[in-house]
């Protein structure tokens, strides 16, 4: 087969990856060589729609000009410098950042799970020193069905086998309720709330599925941790960053978390960067010395991440998201076919639940679907989820959706 992009066929790609690398992926059978928009490629030319976006870090579309002229104008300038000196893109990026997302300070990391440690040793510091709960017995409440990363001490809060099974033992302090329960929480608060620093909960639930709790469930548990002196964290991880129809899904509910957890798109997808939001009072309980990373806040991924978000507003990309979620989640309702179970989801992060038909399950449907020129993920073997770049135009929206279309009633 003649190869269009790079000089690696898709076969020997998957070949090199399964024979080198670890384990710990089970990939759908696709090759990846380039992206430009809403777009991807592989290596033998075939043209697909990119409906995962990376996870939503993606959002601004693959190889978007303006972020990779960013990139490469800051990379022949200053990398890295490492946080035992200053330099002259953090402070400017922690400026435009903070007034972005509203918010007094910043402290800038690399990935998502260390945003997620980040915030999980701050609200433990915060509690000891400003709310006065005893030296190390301190408790930070997850929901059930969390994802928020992959280190030891955020898996200690996981309630997924696959997660968890020999990787103990586990970090202690951790306390889980139900999601979408606000009795649960209010029972818990009741009952331990002096010894709480911290609720840490994902506005919509990915990883369980795009799970969407009640509609007062997210400001009914910030009244509660409110009312107990706890943190509010929202893990906006996947959430954030316009995916859901609104820069921070959290706005939804009319609450401004104490912590907000950013990454993924805050890069637009170009570089890991994540960021922990919050309030003077919260953030300066971490003093010089106490936390950090070698890359965090390094003058590429600032000058990356400022030029990401100045393209979240330059093209609508969160009245673009709503808009276009809507007319998603109503055409994927239209389709006639038992095996579309249920349609839900904020924005453009949705999910369609498919019903075992004929022996397929959701796994062959995102197999046939890559046939037919569009990438899905299946979670939990009955769910898929469909989280397109936001700068797909309607157009491009339309065609994705006919290929869905297609795809199910051909399957059932
Ligand atoms: C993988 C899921 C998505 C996240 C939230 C923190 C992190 C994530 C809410 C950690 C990461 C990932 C990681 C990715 C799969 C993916 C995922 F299916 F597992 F749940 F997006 F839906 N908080 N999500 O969703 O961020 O350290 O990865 O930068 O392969 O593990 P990270």
């Amino acid at each position: 087969m003649n190869l269009i992009y790079g000089n690696i066929s898709s076969k020997e790609a998957m070949r090199l990856e399964e024979t080198y690398g670890a384990h710990n992926y089970h990939p759908l059978p696709v090759v990846l060589a380039k992206g430009e928009g809403a777009k991807v490629w592989d290596p033998e030319g075939k043209e697909y729609f990119d409906f995962l976006s990376a996870y939503s870090a993606v959002n601004q579309g693959h190889c978007h000009p303006k972020i990779i002229n960013a990139l490469i104008e800051q990379a022949k300038t200053l990398t890295l410098t490492s946080r035992a000196f200053y330099n002259n893109k953090l402070g400017e990026y922690e400026k435009f950042v903070t007034d972005f997302f509203g918010y007094e300070m910043v402290l800038p990391m690399n990935t998502g799970a260390e945003a997620v440690e980040t915030a999980f040793k701050l609200a433990r510091k915060w509690g000891y020193e400003k709310k006065g709960i005893s030296e190390n017995e301190a408790i930070i409440v997850f929901a059930e069905g969390n994802f928020h990363g992959r280190t030891t001490t955020i898996i200690s809060a996981s309630t997924d086998p696959d997660c968890r099974k020999d990787f103990g033992p586990f970090t202690p302090g951790i306390a889980i309720i139900t999601y979408n329960d606000v009795n649960a929480l209010d029972r818990l608060l009741s009952e331990k709330g002096e010894k709480i620093a911290a609720f840490i909960v994902e506005p919509i639930q990915g990883e369980a599925g795009v799970f969407v709790p009640d509609e007062n469930y997210l400001k009914d548990c910030f009244d509660i941790c409110k009312k107990h002196n706890v943190l509010f964290v929202a893990d906006e991880v996947q959430t954030g960053i316009a995916r859901t129809g609104r820069l921070l899904c959290s706005e939804y509910a009319g609450i401004k978390p104490d912590i907000t957890i950013l990454g993924k798109a805050i890069s637009g997808g170009v570089l890991p960067v994540s960021a922990v939001l919050s309030s003077k009072e919260i953030m300066l309980c971490i003093k010089p010395g106490e936390h950090g990373s070698t890359f965090g806040g390094f003058p590429l991924a600032c000058t990356v991440a400022k030029a990401a978000l100045e393209v979240v507003d330059e093209e609508n990309l969160t009245e673009k998201a709503e808009k276009l979620g809507k007319i998603f989640r109503a055409e994927m309702r239209k389709i006639d076919s038992k095996m579309v179970e249920l349609v839900r989801g904020k924005g453009l992060l949705n999910a369609v639940i498919i019903k075992p038909t004929n022996g397929k399950e959701a796994w062959d449907v995102c197999i046939q679907l890559k046939e037919n020129g569009l990438l899905a993920k299946p979670t939990h073997q009955h769910i898929i989820r469909f989280a397109p770049p936001l700068v797909i135009t309607e157009t491009e929206l339309m065609e994705a959706i006919e290929i869905i279309r297609k795809t199910i009633l051909e399957m059932s």
